[in-house]
């Protein structure tokens, strides 16, 4: 690279993320192919429209590359093309929900405002698990529409779905929103899929965490219930950074409302809120789409849970509070306040040795969010490096020594690292 300066820092981040240990739940490695796809010519190309309807010329290969993206998209969640479409188009999670809000419940015009009511999301408070994205006052989905937002059992800090309901129901949602950046547990789709239909809410499911675990079959699948499901494509996925849109064809409550799902999802991505399509980044996820059809990437997906019970279990030995007592998915929450640290310093501490997780907070955390009570950890990156639960005792016990016994434990690392390379 002629560039001597971006050179030398994509070779510090290379070597950055061979010598540490990312233990960060929203992050992961991808394949050499996904990143030569990533870095094509396809980079050139701009293919505002879709198949077959685009605004420029020269089409044939992105026009091939989408459909071939959409297909695999449906196959690797069992859906047929009769009864779900899917968008690959979105530049990532945020506008992909966006672009459900505007095809859903769009905002009044100007003239009609204060004449028929704002359309309302109801979705989990962020710090709760949830997602700016979800109805989060200061996200364009709190500030453009207004919101509701549930929360967690404070005992338990599991989903308290008759609390959610009653929510609906006094509040009487457009768009009830499932998923979570930050909540360990299996959520209860088809509890979520009743309560919507109770307020004649769309129920869409934000599966960008878990989509890697529901295409390997070690998650439940929100399909068969979701009117709408979005997922970021970067995370336990393995994919570039960039997300899909899945609408059910045959929804009952579009139905009842007149509208098509699947159109109105596409209007609102393009034209509604993007111009051309990123096609480099459609070619990679194509390529990371065949690479989960792949049988190995259901005994992945289930790694990645084991491993995050393991380092689960192995905490909570060590004495940590491990939120919700556990896990059934890719990430867990830890209080690190409840042994006197705050949030941010434990994550300068574990970084400082080469341990990278983030600081987050914990149901009714009464820190604030920059040095919050408690770390967010995941095992999506650590599990495509080959590790195992033997790994996540080791890691588990690295943590303790560092937080608790303020131990050097770099050497270990750095074994760690080199004997489970990222390639
Ligand atoms: N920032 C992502 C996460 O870390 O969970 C969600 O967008």
């Amino acid at each position: 690279m002629k560039d001597i300066i971006v050179e030398k820092l994509i070779r510090d981040e290379t070597k950055r993320q061979e010598t540490t240990l990312d233990l960060i739940p929203s992050e992961n490695i991808v394949s050499r192919d996904v990143l030569r796809a990533l870095g094509s010519v396809f980079t050139n190309k701009y293919a505002e429209g879709y198949p077959g309807a685009r605004y420029y010329g020269g089409n044939k290969c992105v026009d091939e590359l989408e459909n071939l993206c959409r297909a695999r998209a449906l196959e690797l969640f069992r859906l047929s093309p009769a009864h779900w479409s899917v968008n690959v188009q979105p530049y990532s999670g945020s506008p992909a929900n966006l672009a459900v809000c505007l095809a859903l419940a769009c905002p009044p015009k100007p003239a009609e405002c204060g004449k028929i009511p704002m359309p309302k999301i109801m979705g989990m408070r962020l710090d709760m698990g949830g997602h700016l994205t979800h109805g989060q006052p200061v996200s364009a989905t709190g500030k453009f529409w207004s919101s509701v937002l549930y929360s967690v059992d404070e005992k338990t800090g599991l989903l308290d779905y008759e609390a959610i309901r009653r929510m609906a129901k006094k509040e009487k949602p457009r768009i009830v929103v499932a998923g979570f950046t930050a909540y360990p547990r299996i959520i209860d789709f088809k509890k979520f899929r009743a309560i919507a239909d109770e307020v004649g809410a769309y129920l869409l499911v934000d599966m960008s965490h878990f989509a890697g675990l529901v295409a390997g079959g070690a998650y439940p699948s929100p399909f068969p219930y979701a009117d709408v499901v979005t997922t970021t494509t970067h995370k336990s996925l393995r994919g570039p950074r960039g997300a899909m849109i899945f609408a059910r064809r045959d929804s009952k409550i579009a139905a009842r409302n007149a509208i098509d799902i699947a159109r109105s999802i596409d209007r609102a991505v393009f034209p509604g809120l993007q111009g051309g399509p990123h096609m480099n980044q459609v070619a990679a996820t194509a390529v990371a789409l065949k690479e989960a059809l792949n049988p190995s990437f259901k005994k992945y997906a289930r790694q990645i849970v084991r491993n995050a019970r393991a380092l689960a279990a192995a905490l909570k030995k060590s004495g940590w509070r491990v939120i919700s007592g556990g896990t059934d998915t890719h990430l867990l929450l830890v209080d690190v306040a409840a042994r006197g640290i705050g949030g941010k310093e434990a994550s300068d501490r574990l970084e400082a040795q080469g341990i990278i997780v983030n600081k987050n907070t914990i149901p009714y955390d009464r820190r604030p969010p920059m040095d919050p009570s408690g770390i967010r950890l995941g095992t999506p990156a650590l599990t495509s490096r080959g590790m195992k639960e033997k790994e996540m005792a080791i890691i588990a016990r690295l943590i303790d020594d560092v937080l608790v016994r303020n131990k050097n434990v770099k050497g270990e690392v750095t074994t760690l690292c080199k004997k489970y390379k990222v390639r």
